[in-house]
C-alpha cells in the first residue's frame, strides 16, 4: 500500500479535489529526538510549527543534556500534511517532547489512527512515557529510531526492542528524520500496521 504515496514537491502542494479521508497520526517521543524534524521533512505544506527559541531562563528546566545544539523547542505541536493517494491524507501531528508540556498529549491523542514514537537510543528513558501513554489509549503504534550521526553505540533493533520491553508485533524502523523518503517509510510502516491490526480485527467473529 506504501507504494501509492505520491511524490509530491515538498511545500504548498493544494489539497487533491477528491480529497475524502483525513487520518489523524501524531509523533511522539521524548525531547529532541526530532519530531519536529520529521513532520518538516515529510509534509507536503509548508508546516506549522510552535517553536520557541530556548533561553537562560530555560536553564535548569529545559533538559538539553545530550542534545546541546538544540536552540529552539516545540511548545505547542507541529503540523503538517502528506497524501496518501488520491483520496486518503494523512495530518501529522508532533507532540512537544519536554515534560512541562507533556500535559497537552492526552488531547492531541483523541481520534488518533495511529502514532510513530521516536526513539533516540543515547536517551532511551525518554521513550518511556510515549509508549505507556499509547498503550494506555490503545493507539496502535510503531516505533522508529531515529540515527544521529554521534550514536557511537548503533544499537540493533532486536536490542532496542529489548531494552523497551516492546512486543513483537510493534513494528521497528531505523530512520533518519531529516530525510524525506525515510520520514515516508515510517508513515508506510505505521499504515501498514494499522491495516493489519484491523484486518485482523474484521476477520475476528
Ligand atoms: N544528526 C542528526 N540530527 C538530527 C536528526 N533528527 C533531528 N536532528 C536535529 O536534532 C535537533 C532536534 O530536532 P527537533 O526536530 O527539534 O526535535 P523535537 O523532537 O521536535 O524536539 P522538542 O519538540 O523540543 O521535543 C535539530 O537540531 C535537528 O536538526 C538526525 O536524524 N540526525
Ligand atoms: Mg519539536
Amino acid at each position: 500500500m506504501g507504494s501509492a504515496i505520491s511524490e509530491l514537491p515538498a511545500h504548498r502542494t493544494p489539497l487533491a479535489d477528491a480529497a475524502e479521508t483525513g487520518l489523524k497520526i501524531v509523533v511522539v517521543g521524548g525531547f529532541g529526538v526530532g519530531k519536529t524534524t520529521l513532520v518538516r521533512s515529510v509534509s507536503e505544506i509548508r508546516p506549522l510549527n510552535t517553536e520557541e527559541v530556548m533561553t537562560e531562563a530555560g536553564v535548569g528546566i529545559d533538559e538539553t543534556s545530550g542534545v546541546a545544539a538544540k536552540s529552539t523547542t516545540t511548545v505547542a505541536f507541529d503540523f503538517g500534511r502528506i497524501s496518501l493517494n488520491d483520496t486518503m491524507v494523512l495530518y501529522l501531528f508532533g507532540a512537544p517532547g519536554q515534560k512541562r508540556f507533556w500535559f497537552l498529549w492526552d488531547r492531541l491523542f483523541s481520534g488518533t489512527l495511529g502514532a510513530v514514537v521516536l526513539v533516540d537510543t543515547r536517551r532511551m528513558d525518554d521513550s518511556w512515557y510515549a509508549i505507556d501513554r499509547l498503550e494506555h489509549h490503545g493507539t496502535p503504534f510503531v516505533v522508529a529510531v531515529n540515527r544521529f550521526d554521534d550514536d557511537a553505540a548503533h544499537h540493533s533493533l532486536d536490542e532496542i526492542r529489548q531494552a523497551l520491553a516492546l512486543p513483537d508485533h510493534v513494528p521497528m524502523i531505523d530512520c533518519d528524520a531529516r530525510v524525506r523518503q525515510s520520514g515516508k517509510d515510517v508513515l508506510i510502516t505505521l499504515v501498514d500496521h494499522v491495516y493489519t491490526l484491523a484486518t485482523a480485527q474484521e476477520a475476528t467473529p
